[in-house]
């Protein structure tokens, strides 16, 4: 027997463990593992039903993902295969649900004719988060379980579903008392079924799940769903598998779902998100960093501003029951912070997400304060004040005075030299930059600046803080805007020249809109505030001091007030929440090209295209190579994850290395050539790239 499984055979049930750690991914030995055991146990006349179980506590986290895109994903026998074949087994077979049932795992499950979980089980189908959909009956079974519409929406969100929903829902036919009784429950079931004379399999609840649905309910469905799958495939192909599933008969079924599932994991929007499920992975592994790093233990926060980042910073750690003290200087300010944070829960209230009850206690977490002595208890302070070094350096000094020997002090700054602000005190070691992104609550990045002098257990602690917190931390080296604003100075450059050139910000938008990005450049910066864009700009202007055409749009529209939605004007126009076209900002580059002698004339969308998305992926390179950024996989989440950029593009590396390494080379020296001075003002190809395309490399690494 395989070292994979454990089987035993205990008063008519044989007990099957899975046992492949961390998490029972079903790559191939596991598969043929599973199968043997179920296999020998159908054939032994001593078992009369089957218990399946995950040996380490966990059930089951799905098909093995780093087996996809390459022939071990289907090598036999295959999911789908093995899946069948439990179906077919003469005695009932129950899944014993401990912690997760994800993707192929839920799958397993539903193969087993019977289900138990305990308190803290969750199950989902998160394939769709892979470009992929079920691939191995979750299509097929799932609605024929409980209906068209819950499956759906777990296949689409996918979202895991706690155990009570999941009872509720008829995915789980039993909860055990706690997660230590789940193998006795799920034994005490499999002894009453074998007493009751079940069948190996029960009856479906919803053998043709199209029955009881209003005519047009899948085409109303997917009317209303599709514009939120953008260009996405695995959405679509989600669909027509339950299309597939109303439509035909079960067999039938599963075959059209494992030819849509094959087309999904062949496609480059899969692949993309795999690389982005690795990455994910990937980016906590830091090189002087492994778990015997010792962690500080991080029981009271304090953070210092309580403007809309400042607040939104410190409800991620109320959030998961961390106390909060909000320090600032005018007690007004202190009250409209400590108002805007009973309101974004308020709102979340209102929307059936959150309880008084919980409201209530996060607000008992968190305290104002004017007075900086308050804050010598904190284990770690998190800086949200005015973006300017002076100001921030000032606030680093009163720390050094208050803070406890061993506190964290964190600057959120977005652009500033963290080791300059690390400098003013006297414990360089214990500063480290925590760049947040607006709406601070909400979005997934955090940039972890890891400083000159951060000591390794300082970082060590923060990433694992930012985990805590649920947010993404990757991990940035100083340098002016870090990995994620130093990539934007050169693609919102591309943008505004454009505009100069003869494109229309709409146009440059819809572009990049057009891509799948959340945003294009100019819806962005009017949401972020074109005055913030401006100083930020600013404080770097020696190095552009050279190009008087640079974001010179952006800084006349800072000279006449025009913020951006916050003033109604910036780019756009603003009505409440709808944008309208300005052609007042039209004739402004019309104005500014005739001063500054750029020609105008058409632009093609392939330009806006090129020019806007090679820097970026010129300027992450380059970061690569300056050891700013650890891996091209960390570039990609930045962007993914703070910048709006599509998942199913796999991040801007991902993307280069898709279009061809080659290709964005010779796009950037094709326009080296034919913008004139500024095209050799600005198109140099990162030296990196060229030694890549070189060497006749592909992936973008380090070399
Ligand atoms: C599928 O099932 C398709 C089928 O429908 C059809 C097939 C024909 N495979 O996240 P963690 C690794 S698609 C391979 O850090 P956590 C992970 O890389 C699949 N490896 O821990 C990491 O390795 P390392 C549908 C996997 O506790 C280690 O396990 N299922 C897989 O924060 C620990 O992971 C999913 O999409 C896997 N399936 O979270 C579930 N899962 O230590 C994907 C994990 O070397 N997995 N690894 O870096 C998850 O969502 C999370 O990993 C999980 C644990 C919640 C399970």
């Amino acid at each position: 027997m395989s070292s994979l499984v454990t089987y035993q055979v205990e008063d008519g049930l044989a007990l099957i463990g899975l046992a492949r750690p961390p998490v029972n991914a079903l790559g191939q030995p596991l598969r043929e593992a599973i199968l043997q055991a179920c296999e020998r146990a159908d054939a032994d006349a001593a078992v009369r039903a089957i218990v399946l179980y995950g040996a380490n506590g966990l059930f089951c986290a799905g098909a093995d993902i780093s087996e996809f895109g390459s022939p071990a994903s289907f090598a036999a026998p295959d999911l789908p295969d093995v899946l069948l074949r439990l179906t077919r087994l003469d005695k009932p077979l129950v899944a014993a649900i401990g912690r997760l049932a994800l993707g192929g795992g839920l799958e397993l499950a539903l193969a087993c004719g019977y289900r138990v979980g305990e308190p803290q089980t969750h199950v989902g189908l998160p394939e769709i988060n892979l470009g992929l959909l079920p691939g191995a009956g979750g299509t097929q079974r799932l609605p024929r379980l409980v209906g068209v519409a819950p499956a759906l929406e777990m296949m689409l969100s996918g979202a895991q579903v706690p155990a009570a929903r999941a009872l509720e829902l008829g995915i789980l036919d039993r909860l055990a008392d706690s997660a230590g009784q789940l193998l006795d429950c799920a034994c005490q079931f499999a002894r009453e079924l074998i007493a009751s004379g079940a069948p190996a399999r029960p009856a479906e609840r919803f053998p043709d799940p199209a029955s009881g649905l209003e005519a047009d309910f899948l085409e109303r469905y997917r009317a209303e769903q599709e514009p939120r799958w953008k260009s996405r495939l695995a959405p679509r192909l989600v669909f027509s598998a339950v299309e597939a599933a109303c439509l035909l008969p079960l067999e039938q079924g599963l075959a059209r779902e494992v030819a849509l599932f094959k087309q999904a994991e062949d496609s480059l929007q899969s692949q993309a998100q795999r690389h982005v499920f690795f990455a994910e992975r990937e980016a906590g592994k830091i090189p002087g960093i492994d778990a015997s790093t010792p962690l500080r233990p991080i029981r009271k926060v304090a953070v210092i501003g309580a403007g809309t980042m400042g607040g939104g910073i410190a409800m991620n750690f109320i959030n998961v029951g961390i106390p909060v003290t909000l320090l600032e200087r005018q007690g007004d300010a202190l009250d409209r912070g400590l108002a805007q944070i009973r309101q974004n829960y308020s709102i979340s209230v209102k929307r059936g997400k959150l309880s008084e009850e919980r409201l209530e206690q996060r607000m008992a977490l968190l305290t104002g304060t004017l007075d900086y002595a308050d804050l010598a208890d904190a284990d770690l302070v998190i800086e949200a004040v005015f973006e300017q070094l002076q100001i921030k350096q000032e606030v680093f000094r009163q720390l050094d005075q208050v803070c406890k020997p061993g506190a964290i002090l964190a600057t959120n700054t977005s652009s500033l030299d963290v080791d300059q602000i690390a400098a003013v005190t006297t414990r360089a070691q214990d500063v480290i930059g925590l760049h947040f992104f607006s709406p601070a609550n909400v979005m997934r990045l955090l940039e972890v600046v890891n400083a000159r002098e951060t000591a390794a257990d300082v970082l060590a602690t923060t990433l694992r803080m930012g985990r805590t917190i649920g947010k993404v931390p990757v991990v940035s080296g100083v340098c002016f805007g870090f990995i994620g604003n130093r990539m934007l100075e050169p693609y919102a450059r591309e943008a505004h020249r454009l505009v100069l050139e003869g494109a229309t910000p709409e146009q440059v938008d819809a572009v990049l809109t057009g891509l799948d990005l959340n945003m294009g450049v100019f819806s962005m910066l009017d949401l972020a505030g074109v005055d913030v864009n401006f100083l930020v700009r600013d404080a770097n202007r020696a190095a552009i001091a050279h190009d008087p055409s640079y974001c010179r749009i952006g800084d006349e529209l800072y000279s006449l007030g025009r913020y951006g939605q916050k003033t109604g004007r910036g780019f756009y126009l603003y009505e409440g929440r709808n944008r309208q076209n300005d052609y007042e900002v039209v004739a402004l580059a019309e104005r500014l090209a005739g001063e500054l002698h750029v020609a105008r004339r058409p632009i093609a969308d392939q330009e806006i295209h090129d020019r806007c998305l090679f820097m970026l992926i010129n300027e992450g390179i380059q970061l690569l190579d300056e050891g700013i950024a650890l891996r091209a996989g960390d570039i990609d989440l930045v962007w993914i994850n703070g910048y709006g950029f599509p998942a199913h593009l796999g991040g801007p590396m991902h993307y280069a290395e898709q279009l061809g390494l080659d290709k964005v080379l010779a796009g950037i020296e094709h326009y080296r050539q034919s913008l004139g001075e500024y095209g050799r003002m600005w198109f140099t190809p990162a030296p990196l790239l060229e030694r890549l395309v070189a060497a006749g490399k592909t992936r973008i690494e380090r070399f």
